[in-house]
Formats: structure tokens, C-alpha cells, sequence
């Protein structure tokens, strides 16, 4: 049986790839919603029914988990879904509580990063208040990033100029950490932290997403000791053109994954 991993598009390859490093005896499903990506600017109903559909869909394959890869998802639907289904649902949230310890010490501020969805609810602002008690968090969307990469742009000079652009009303010499709250955000990891001032810590919800679901995998004696990574790709468009889209950006970025 493999674990199910499931996003609207490319971004839930960052946590697909994070998942093959940490359990190299699983196989996995990845599926994308390629007829609704993005969500994380789309009606929140709207969102709900397609989340829904692609669990379904999922369902039907031999799967022994899922992990909603994708921030926007969770948030909206991951209680909801976890009352409807037997399987462990597994989901993510933006690492805004470690960046906060991070910067304990030496009350720097944390700037996250998220769609316009993910950090329009109450689910984002409940985080943020139970762990935010020295009030430094700030956060601002990058809706043009999710797009950026779908269509696998990383032109430098373009990601420059929108980083600059995005950046320019921050003081970022008061920031300690920025956090990726969307799995689509890793892939430019690397060029933000060329951008950003070398103090600042870059971190993503990944690590807590594979421990969760490692832990689910041993408490229900659900790991497999003869798999070997093997991935099946299906995205709801059922377009080769972006299942071929899939392989190569999962090979782009397990290069400079340093999960
Ligand atoms: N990757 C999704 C997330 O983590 O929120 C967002 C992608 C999208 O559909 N906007």
C-alpha cells in the first residue's frame, strides 16, 4: 500500500521529496488537482469541494495514509476530513511555532510567507495567537509564486525583481526568521535566501508534516519493509504533459533539497 500525497499542483513535490529521504522503505501516490490549481486565491466553498473530490479520488487507489500537502488544504478542510475517512490524515501547518523559539532569545521578528487563503483563516490566526505571546509575527502572501511555480519559471532576474518588490516595506535587518507557510514556497528557497540578509533563518512546516506521519505510520504498524520510493503520479486533468511536468520538477528539486 503507498502514502498518499496530495496538494492542488507542484508544490506538494517539496514534501513528496522531504517523505523519500526520511522513509526510503515506502511508496507513494502523488496526486495533483491540476484542474483547480491554484487554491490559495480561489472561494473558500469552492476550495472545500475540490479538496473533497480529490480525496475521493484518492480513495480509490491502495493507499494506507494521506498527507494533505498543502497548506491552504489543511487549514479548510483537514477536520473535516479526518471525521469522513478511517485512513490517518496527515496535514501541514506553517512552522510559525519553532520560528517563534528561534527568535526567543533575541526578539527578532518572523515574517511568514503564505497564500492569501491559508493566512485568511481562523485556523492561521488561532496558530499565530496561541504562540505569538511577544508579538512578532507578521506575514504577507505570495500568490504570483505558486504561479511561478506551475509554470516552472526561475528566471533570476524576474524572482529579483518580485522578491524586491514584495520585500521593500519590510525592515528586514528586525526579522530573524521567515517561514515557507506553502509547499509551493521551497523551490525558491534558494534564491531567497540570496536575497535575504545572511542572519535570516529560512524554515518550512516539512519536518513536522514526516515526523507526524512517521509517527502515525509506527503507531498503527503501518510501515512497509520492502518498498523502494516507488511514485505514481495522477493529476485530475489526467494530462501526460503534466505528469511529465511532475517528474522533472521533483528531479529539480530533490538536487537542491537540503531536507
Ligand atoms: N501549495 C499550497 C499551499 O501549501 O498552500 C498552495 C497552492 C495553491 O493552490 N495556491
Amino acid at each position: 500500500m503507498r502514502i498518499a500525497i496530495f496538494d492542488s499542483g507542484l508544490g506538494g513535490l517539496t514534501v513528496l521529496s522531504a517523505a523519500l529521504k526520511e522513509l526510503p522503505k515506502e511508496d507513494f501516490l502523488f496526486y495533483a488537482d491540476t484542474l483547480h490549481v491554484p487554491y490559495g486565491t480561489k472561494p473558500k466553498e469552492d476550495v472545500k469541494k475540490y479538496i473533497r473530490h480529490s480525496i475521493e479520488t484518492i480513495m480509490r487507489e491502495d493507499i494506507k495514509a494521506i498527507v494533505i500537502a498543502c497548506n491552504t488544504a489543511t487549514s479548510l478542510a483537514v477536520a473535516e476530513l479526518r471525521s469522513s475517512y478511517d485512513i490517518p490524515i496527515i496535514g501541514m501547518e506553517p512552522a510559525v511555532k519553532p520560528a517563534v523559539e528561534m527568535n526567543r532569545e533575541t526578539g527578532k521578528r518572523v515574517l511568514v510567507f503564505a497564500t492569501p487563503l491559508t493566512l485568511n483563516q481562523s485556523k492561521y490566526r488561532d496558530l499565530v495567537t496561541s504562540v505569538d505571546n511577544m508579538n512578532i509575527v507578521d506575514s504577507m502572501p505570495l500568490p504570483e509564486l505558486v504561479q511561478y511555480c506551475e509554470s516552472l519559471n526561475f528566471d533570476p532576474e524576474t524572482l529579483s525583481h518580485y522578491f524586491a518588490e514584495k520585500l521593500d516595506s519590510f525592515q528586514l535587518d528586525e526579522y530573524g526568521t521567515v517561514v515557507l507557510g506553502c509547499t509551493h514556497y521551497p523551490f525558491y528557497k534558494n534564491k531567497l535566501a540570496e536575497l535575504l540578509p545572511k542572519h535570516i533563518q529560512i524554515v518550512d512546516g516539512r519536518a513536522g508534516t514526516i515526523n507526524r506521519l512517521t509517527q502515525v505510520l509506527r503507531d498503527n504498524h503501518l510501515f512497509n519493509d520492502h518498498g523502494q520510493n516507488d511514485i505514481k503520479f495522477l493529476c485530475s486533468s489526467n494530462s501526460d504533459e503534466y505528469l511529465q511536468k511532475m517528474e522533472r520538477a521533483l528531479t529539480l528539486f530533490r538536487k537542491e533539497d537540503d531536507f
